[in-house]
């Protein structure tokens, strides 16, 4: 599976090798700010460092004209991307005169492995699909195994990155599950079901419920009284004997069965998302309360670093430096309090002008009122709930600081086969000028905000149009 991406992996890591041992400067990484592109960043960095290789990183919310100014100035003669610059190969090999090397899933506009001195290590050039198959993460893994097979002990890195970029789905598949099977192997990984909700290993019974974005449930979620009231009205004492506040970890079958029939009776009154019960992926050697035990969980944490604007600390939480973890788990519990405003935010302007529902389609103009690098994962919660039917995309767009509208594409299961929001993503960007890109399920761009009545007016046209043709292919 994937084996002729695998043997070019290892052409590419010697290449790679080689263009090091030429340049007496460190290593140029530009990692991309999410869950996957911290983790990748953070795989490179490690394999580098065990090779006594140095170098410079930082990590972007995406490659634009003053970066690439930026690193054109800089003295580095080689350059690794991590999880974006996809859509600049042909600008990076006219314009730099540099051993570069994207490691990238993001469908590719050029066919080209090598083109000048720049190497495209892309999945989909090898019929490997990177939206489900393997992410950025697992791609540098590969990379950095090549290079040197010791660096089997990050495979659970990979995996926390495909999580953040949503291959899992009660599992993996295609190179994830080849990424899996090492862990499993390297000891490093174990598996167990039970119920997949955030702080299951972590946190207090009912805490884990006020937490709980995904899924969200209405009066619980963000309402400690309200999550109080659930754990109780399901007949399941919060408290063991000696008063201490019971953990999920701690429920008899019984009990943990109450809870889930509880849950599912919410789900069937309107929001409700993935599986409740499915495999948890744990590492071994992480302490129970760690919020790195849950690779989910530790998902979550790397993507909190990021999108709360601190995204070294998540390489540091990668690398083990233990020194971080105490100021990671703050981000965390701010990001999850902001997440759950955002749903609020939400909740509290359906049905107003803010939030245009049609058929087949959602617009949610969140403006300032939620941050620009968390209205991409409101989308997709809302895309994993049942609040719409199957098949509905959802746009959702909030303000940058520099005066920008950051717009976030996702769709609803269902009718997703056949699906390609980089279409409409386009129609955006060619009428309101700015940027945008992504992936066929997961798209976005980035629109001047003095442009946000012809941007709305064009996506209710270009979003109309599709949904329309969409339902015609489908008769
Ligand atoms: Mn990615």
């Amino acid at each position: 599976m994937g084996s002729d991406f695998l043997e070019y992996m290892k052409e590419v890591s010697s290449d790679f090798l080689e263009a090091v041992g030429k340049s007496s400067k460190p290593i140029r990484i530009i990692g991309n700010i999410d869950a996957d592109g911290i983790t990748s960043t953070s795989i490179i960095c490690k394999a580098l460092s065990r090779r006594d290789i140095r170098y410079v990183v930082s990590v972007v919310k995406q490659v634009n004209s003053e970066l690439l100014d930026a690193l054109k100035r800089e003295e580095y003669d080689v350059i690794v991307f991590a999880d974006l610059a996809t859509a600049y190969l042909e600008t990076l090999s006219k314009e730099f005169d540099k051993d570069i090397f994207v490691l990238d899933h993001h469908y590719p506009e050029i066919e080209e492995k090598i083109i000048g001195k720049v190497r495209q290590i892309n999945p989909h050039l090898f019929n490997v699909d990177g939206t489900k198959e393997i992410s950025a993460a697992g791609i540098s893994y590969f990379f950095a195994k090549s290079i040197d097979e010791c660096n089997k002990d990050m495979a659970h890195l990979a995996l926390v990155g495909a999580i953040g970029d949503m291959q899992e789905d009660c599992g993996f598949v295609g190179m994830n599950q080849v990424i899996l099977d090492d862990a499993l192997e390297g000891d490093s990984v174990e598996i167990k079901d039970t119920l997949r909700l955030f702080g299951v290993q972590t946190k207090p019974l009912h805490k884990v419920l006020e937490y709980s974005t995904n899924p969200f449930i209405p009066g619980v979620t963000g309402s400690e009284r309200g999550a109080i009231k659930f754990v109780e009205e399901a007949g399941i004492e919060l408290y063991d004997k000696a008063r201490n506040v019971r953990r999920l970890v701690n429920l008899s079958k019984q009990e943990l069965a109450k809870l889930v029939t509880a849950i599912e009776i919410k789900k069937a009154s309107g929001s409700m998302a993935e599986s409740t019960v499915g495999p948890v992926f744990l590492l071994k050697d992480e302490d129970d309360d760690s919020l790195k035990k849950d690779l989910r969980e530790f998902s979550t944490l790397l993507n909190s670093c990021g999108r709360m604007g601190w995204p070294s600390l998540g390489i540091g939480v990668c690398m083990g430096d233990s020194s971080t973890s105490d100021k990671a788990n703050d981000l965390l519990r701010e990001y999850r309090k902001e997440m759950i405003d955002a749903l609020n935010w939400y909740y509290d302007n359906k049905g107003t002008p803010k939030v245009i529902e049609k058929k087949g389609y959602v617009i949610i103009l969140a403006g300032s009122n939620i941050r620009d690098t968390i209205i991409g994962t409101l989308a997709s919660l809302l895309a994993k709930s049942k609040v719409y039917p199957d098949g509905t995309i959802i746009m959702s767009t909030a303000y940058t600081l520099d005066g920008h509208i950051k717009v976030s594409l996702r769709i609803t299961d269902g009718f997703s086969q056949g699906t390609d929001l980089r279409i409409i993503i386009k129609d955006l960007v060619d009428c309101g000028g700015g940027y945008g890109g992504g992936h066929k399920l997961a798209a976005g761009a980035s629109v001047p905000q003095e442009k946000e009545d012809l941007m709305i007016r064009e996506a209710i046209s270009s979003l109309g149009k599709y949904v329309g043709n969409k339902s015609v292919a489908a008769e």
